[in-house]
């Protein structure tokens, strides 16, 4: 059971904040999706299943560089100011009472946003649903440099000082604070599982969301019960095969995760007395020029969403 001083004050009262930014990413095209969400309709979808929103705008984000200097960190400067400016929004929408809908972007502001959530609710806690364990740089450099892939590992205090440091000392999260749901198994190691199981954090890979999609959310929910904090919710699209939903930035083809299991999972997490805000990471509007993975995309978030108890 979640206890503490947390209590949600407005469950379906939201504000939305865009983050444009490729920053942290392979190549452009995620500075697209905040842009590319509101037209294919996210804030009208919420509205009509019942919730309220404010939209706050978007951040200045960062478009995707080429950086041949900094190869073991691409792009770090950029990254870690656009994290800033996710966490000074978060922690002032916090203090509206409103829950933050976080639109990326690439994964690295989660880094942001947990920092940001941090300076008012220390215990905060994470329920991580992504289709990859993102450790780059906590057991060696996968030699890309590329921070987009490197979100768990910086969370756990593992990486530059730069995106560890965004709370101040000490790790953004204790491993006991995040839950890890939906990786690609072709995408973690047996060195990454170890770590984690060592580390003290909960990871439950694609085929136990595939199995049970409600219980692998419940699952999560009771790892991070220590937790006696608000709940984030972070998503990546690339949870989702990409042969079923092929938005995702980097294409997990093949993984078997369906976006209905999602939705399911995410129901879950959403229904969670802690619920206190959610992160949308790594949709590409490039790879869907006709609009219509957008679409079901945004029905998807729409029906996750939906206060409990409400028509999705
Ligand atoms: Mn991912």
């Amino acid at each position: 059971m979640i206890s503490g001083e947390w209590t949600v004050a407005r469950m379906s009262d939201w504000v939305v904040v865009g983050v444009p930014t490729s920053a942290g990413a392979h190549h452009a095209g995620q500075e697209c999706a905040p842009a590319a969400l509101r037209k294919a309709g996210l804030i009208k979808a919420l509205r009509a299943a019942g919730e309220s929103v404010t939209d706050a705008g978007d951040l200045p984000g960062a478009v995707f560089a080429v950086d041949h200097e900094a190869t073991g960190a691409r792009n770090l400067g950029a990254v870690a100011r656009v994290a800033g400016e996710v966490a000074d929004a978060v922690a002032a929408k916090l203090q509206t009472g409103r829950l933050p809908l976080v639109i990326g972007g690439d994964c690295t502001i989660t880094l942001g946003v947990i920092a940001g959530f941090r300076r008012h609710h220390p215990d905060v806690g994470l329920v991580y649903v992504d289709g990859d364990a993102d450790l780059g740089g906590a057991l060696g450099s996968d030699g890309s440099g590329i921070l987009d892939s490197t979100g768990v590992a910086h969370l756990l205090g593992h990486g530059t000082p730069e995106l560890c440091g965004l709370a101040g000392p000490g790790p953004l999260l204790e491993p006991g604070r995040l839950a890890l749901v939906g990786g690609d198994p072709r995408e973690t190691d047996d060195a990454g599982r170890r770590f984690l199981a060592e580390t003290g954090v909960s990871f439950q890979e694609g085929p136990a969301l595939m199995a049970d999609p409600a219980g692998a959310a419940a699952r999560a929910l009771a790892a991070i019960a220590p937790a006696s904090g608000p709940l984030v919710v972070h998503f990546d699209v690339d949870t989702v095969d990409s042969g079923d939903l092929p938005l995702a930035n980097f294409p997990h083809y093949g993984s078997g995760v369906r976006l209905s299991q999602v939705v399911t999972c995410l129901q879950v997490l959403r229904a969670a007395p802690a619920f206190a805000g959610l992160v949308l990471t790594e949709v590409n509007p490039t790879h869907d020029p006709g609009g219509e993975q957008l679409a079901r995309y945004v029905a998807a978030i729409a029906a996750a969403v939906a206060a409990p108890g409400r028509p999705a």
